[in-house]
């Protein structure tokens, strides 16, 4: 590997990120499953350790180290920008919308995956169906309740027939660590474009830079063809 694709290499990449987190919390973060189910969420010290520890071959990952806790009764989408017909859509209008269902695995741009993921949700194109989208949009802008964390997709990459807002995982609601209510998953690439904790879709006339892509990560994060990993 080359300095551009050598994860290693990046000075401000996530695994230097994680390496810092990872050299205080290795004790923690090792315990044991146990003590981090049992851990109060409250406790800071345990949302760090959260970045590190594994769930059924996932990393929970939050940017903070303090993940939203999100009613999802009281939880709505804003869907917004260059719409006809801007809306606010609760848990209920989203299920009202046709149902998607996959299967598809899970990547990491750090090097780890997960097979077999059942994710439930609706498609973007259902969604957008229902605030209409001006011409002049061309991509989405996806806003997470954990600041700064955003990113974004092209009008094109949204409508990949495996791309999805999922709000239910491995036939379950969302989880919190999994970003509860609902998430982006789009698995043709990598994992840091599926924002968690969503609470706003805006539609712009061009695509801004994402959390990751703001320290070096490629905007078009296809795996196995983008900078961090393979
Ligand atoms: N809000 C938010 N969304 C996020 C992240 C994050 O730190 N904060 N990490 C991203 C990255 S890099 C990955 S690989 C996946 C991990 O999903 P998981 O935490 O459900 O395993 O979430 C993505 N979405
Ligand atoms: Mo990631």
């Amino acid at each position: 590997m080359d300095d551009a694709t050598d994860p290693e290499a990046r000075p401000y990449g996530r695994r230097a990120f994680l390496g810092l987190l990872a050299g205080g919390l290795t004790a923690f973060a090792w315990a044991g499953p146990a003590s981090r189910v049992l851990s109060p969420i409250t406790s800071s010290f345990s949302q760090l350790g959260a970045n590190l520890l594994p769930l059924g071959g996932w990393r929970i990952y939050t940017i903070t180290g303090v993940m939203p806790d999100i009613d999802a009764a009281r939880w709505r989408l804003r869907v917004d920008g260059l719409v006809e017909r801007p809306a606010s859509f609760s848990l209920a209008d989203l299920r009202a919308l046709p149902r998607a269902e996959q299967v598809s695995t899970f990547h990491c741009v750090t090097g780890w995956t997960v097979k077999g993921v059942h994710w439930s949700g609706v498609r973007f194109a259902d969604l957008l169906a229902a605030v209409q989208p001006l011409s002049t949009a061309r991509a989405l802008r996806f806003v997470s309740a954990e600041k700064p964390y955003e990113d974004s997709l092209t009008l094109g990459q949204a409508l990949a027939p495996d791309a999805m807002l999922a709000f239910g995982m491995d036939r379950a609601p969302l989880s919190r660590p999994h970003g509860a209510p609902a998430r982006v998953v789009i698995p043709q690439m990598y994992g840091y474009k599926g924002v968690k904790w969503l609470e706003r879709i805006e539609l712009v006339d061009a695509q801004p830079e994402g959390y990751w892509e703001g320290l070096g990560y490629d905007q078009n994060a296809w795996v196995g063809h983008s900078n961090g990993h393979g």
